[in-house]
């Protein structure tokens, strides 16, 4: 601690001078975050001392989050699921796999089955809980393989997960196939759409993913990626709207007497931004950035190839990934690079068609 405060033009210098070290959003090709929209960082401006770990204090900022719950409901084809807030897709799939493991809690050494795609939150979520992970392979085109990963399950099994629109190849895996299996076996089955929960239902031709296949039991997605709000938010819907109280523990003192989230305190801010985008842009509005995501990863991608960078996948969503060495981006463009290797870019609706241009032409400069 500093002994005497600062004033504050000193201590915003400071601040300003530190925001200045961070990357431009102009050369961010690598995230799957983005600007947050403008009515969403008012509404979070609004919300900013809420607390949704004590809810009764804050009966205004609950509604919306119950609200977003709703929105997302109808979105995935069960107006009445249930969910709440997280602080993104680490926590939605932790919690996931914690209701799998109550619903299966007589199953001893519980294992559960992933794509070998499967984002890193799912191994600390089974460090955390003791599940044993199996990996099930993706084939050639980088999707699970829905028969293999039916050959893992054993009595021991108690959750599958799929994913729609995986982190690093922007695919998604057989979601139909997989609920049927889940269902054969009754299993639990998760859905990490944390990525493509905002993308897929505005496309012109969506893949099933959703509640409407019959075996998925819960859902995560993300707000904060293609839903641009402010960071941190997350949802993790239920299609049974009573299955989060199976994680209740007590909280006496509360003005809620129990409650089933992960975190405590929980921020009602972002909660408030998420619901701002939605129903400032309504399905409409997100089809239409959806759609200007889409036309993008299809221009750079052929702009990539026109230099001799084919593709390596060809995604269901905005990630765009090619057969290209790891020294042929030039600074101060920041990319990122997958397990195999390949040159991964995503789409965000901050990487607009100026900066798809921009990004081809220092490319083709370099290996003119
Ligand atoms: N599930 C999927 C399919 C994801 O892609 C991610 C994150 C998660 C779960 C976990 O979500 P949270 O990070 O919200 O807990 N995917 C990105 C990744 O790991 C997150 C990210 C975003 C990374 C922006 C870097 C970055 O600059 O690549």
């Amino acid at each position: 601690m500093l002994n005497k405060g600062q004033s504050e033009e000193e201590l915003f210098t400071f601040l300003s001078r530190k925001k200045r070290e961070d990357i431009d959003h102009d050369f961010i090709l690598s995230s799957m975050c983005t600007i947050p929209h403008s009515v969403a960082v008012r509404a979070h401006c609004m919300f900013m001392e809420t607390n949704l770990g004590d809810p009764g204090l804050f009966p205004g900022t609950y509604s919306l989050e119950r609200l977003l719950i709703r929105r997302f409901g109808s979105l995935f084809h069960c107006a009445e699921a249930g969910g709440y807030a997280t602080s993104g897709g680490t926590e939605s799939n932790i919690q996931a796999l914690r209701l799998a493991k109550v619903q299966k809690s007589g199953t001893r050494s519980p294992n559960v089955i992933v794509p070998e795609s499967a984002h890193f939150s799912f191994k600390k979520a089974c460090d955390i809980l003791g599940l044993e992970m199996r990996r099930a392979p993706v084939g050639k085109d980088y999707r699970m393989d829905a028969e293999k990963a039916a050959s893992l399950v054993d009595k021991h099994t108690i959750a599958i997960v799929g994913v729609a629109g995986t982190t690093e190849y922007g695919m998604v895996d057989p979601i139909a196939n997989l609920a049927k299996i889940a269902q054969q076996h009754d299993l639990f089955f998760h859905v990490d759409a944390a990525f493509g929960g905002m993308v897929i239902p505005f496309l012109d031709r969506p893949v099933p993913f959703d509640f409407a296949l019959p075996g998925v039991t819960t859902i995560a997605v993300d707000p904060h990626k293609m839903g641009m709000s402010t960071i941190p938010c997350g949802c993790l819907l239920t299609r049974d709207p009573g299955l989060l109280t199976t994680l209740n523990i007590e909280t006496p003192y509360l003005t809620v007497k129990q409650e089933f989230t992960l975190g405590g305190t929980r921020p009602g801010a972002p909660v408030a931004g998420a619901l701002a985008v939605l129903d400032y842009l309504g399905t409409e509005g997100m089809r239409a950035v959806v759609a200007g995501c889409m036309k993008n990863t299809g221009r750079l991608i052929a702009g990539m190839e026109t230099l001799g960078f084919p593709q390596a996948a060809t995604p269901d969503v905005n990630v765009a990934t090619f057969v290209c060495p790891e020294d042929a981006v030039p600074g101060p463009w920041r990319v990122s690079w997958t397990r195999r290797k390949h040159l991964r870019i995503v789409c965000m609706p901050h990487v607009h068609a100026g900066r798809i241009e921009a990004f081809l032409k220092d490319m083709g400069e370099l290996h003119a």
